[in-house]
């Protein structure tokens, strides 16, 4: 094996592929702690394994929200006023949102964002069906940027919706940094309601992301297959393996991609190097309690109002206020 330093790259010969995506492959595998960011789970495929996840024995987050929107949809959307605009952030397939929209006035208009293009085309096209007096109108893009609504909508009230515990995703500070961003599109009084998962014992998190069916470690490994595709590479799956730990003095789940031996891994003609039991950092996903997660609303001047949970007190969901 060449050592990195020997090799020139001929930038004239080798271009790097253009793009978010090779730009942050490229920051997180120079990086001495190896990492990747989670949001480019979500391409096509990925987002179809987040699907297949969110059906799991072992993955209680979503059914166990699901149940909790199901019992309390009617007090949650007594504040949807006629006309409102519903924001919903990581919307995937828009699938819990069906729960509020049963209950949410008719005239209400709908605006998934999502970096996952697939998903949404497929959540508009369902949703119009079932809802059609509902507007439905996606934007793809990051969440983390300033939303800006489109004029048309600019002067309705507004209501956003972050379910799932994707902002568990964030490590707290960047949570609190993106809790203000949504204040762009959620200006002064506006109400989130924002589910997340709670705290529990290790055991059951771990299986959690460690199902037997292997659909977790497809969905890691699919980020493998991303940069195969997308940035020409030849990775051999074969050499990695999908690791999912709970990390208590952090309270979250760390996901990770093991090199199971010693090698480099070429991408657009650079090497990245990994020793043998090496990893690369793909996800975090931060357990809260209530109290910790109403403290990081406060800080991020959101106020907390009604918190719903199941009876096990798995998973909960917040409603907050801007202020
Ligand atoms: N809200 C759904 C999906 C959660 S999965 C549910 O509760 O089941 C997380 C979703 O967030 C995915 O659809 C993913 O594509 C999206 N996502 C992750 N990071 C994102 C980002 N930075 N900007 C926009 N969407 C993002
Ligand atoms: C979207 N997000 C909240 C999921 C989670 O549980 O952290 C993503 C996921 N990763 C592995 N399984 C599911």
């Amino acid at each position: 094996m060449r050592p990195a330093s020997t090799i020139a790259r001929l930038p004239e010969l080798l271009p790097e592929p253009e793009g978010e995506f090779a730009s942050a492959v490229f920051e997180g595998l120079s990086k001495p702690k190896k990492t990747l960011p989670c949001r480019f789970f979500y391409d096509a495929r990925g987002s179809e394994l987040f699907e297949e996840i969110t059906r799991l024995p072992e993955y209680y987050p979503t059914r166990t929200e699901a149940q909790i929107l199901r019992t309390h949809a009617g007090e949650m959307v007594k504040g949807f006023d006629e006309g409102c605009v519903l924001i919903e952030f990581g919307a995937g397939l828009s699938t819990k949102t069906e729960i509020l929209l049963d209950r949410a006035p008719s005239d209400l208009t709908y605006v998934p964002i999502d970096v996952s293009e697939s998903a949404l085309s497929a959540a508009k096209q369902r949703l119009e069906a079932r809802f059609p007096s509902i507007a439905v109108r996606p934007i793809v893009g990051d969440f983390s940027y300033p939303v800006e609504i489109a004029p048309d909508l600019a002067s309705r009230p507004r209501v956003g919706f972050f379910p799932g515990s994707t902002i568990g995703n964030l490590t707290p500070p960047d949570a609190e940094r993106l809790l203000r961003t949504f204040k762009a599109a959620l200006p002064r009084e506006s109400r989130l309601i924002i589910g997340i998962d709670l705290k529990k014992d290790a055991r059951q998190l771990v299986m959690a992301y460690n199902d037997v069916a292997g659909v977790t470690a497809e969905f890691n490994l699919n980020l493998l297959v991303r940069i195969n595709r997308e940035l020409g590479s030849t990775i051999d799956l074969e050499t990695f393996r999908h690791e999912a730990i709970y990390e208590p003095r952090e309270g979250r789940i760390e996901m990770h991609l093991v090199s199971a031996i010693a090698q480099a891994i070429w991408i657009s003609g650079r090497p990245f190097h990994f020793e043998a039991g090496e990893r690369i950092h793909t996800e975090n996903s931060y357990k809260y309690s209530i109290p910790q997660f109403q403290e990081l609303a406060r800080a991020a001047s959101w106020a907390p109002n009604r918190v719903w949970t199941d009876a096990q007190q798995q998973f909960s969901v917040h409603e907050l206020i801007s202020v």
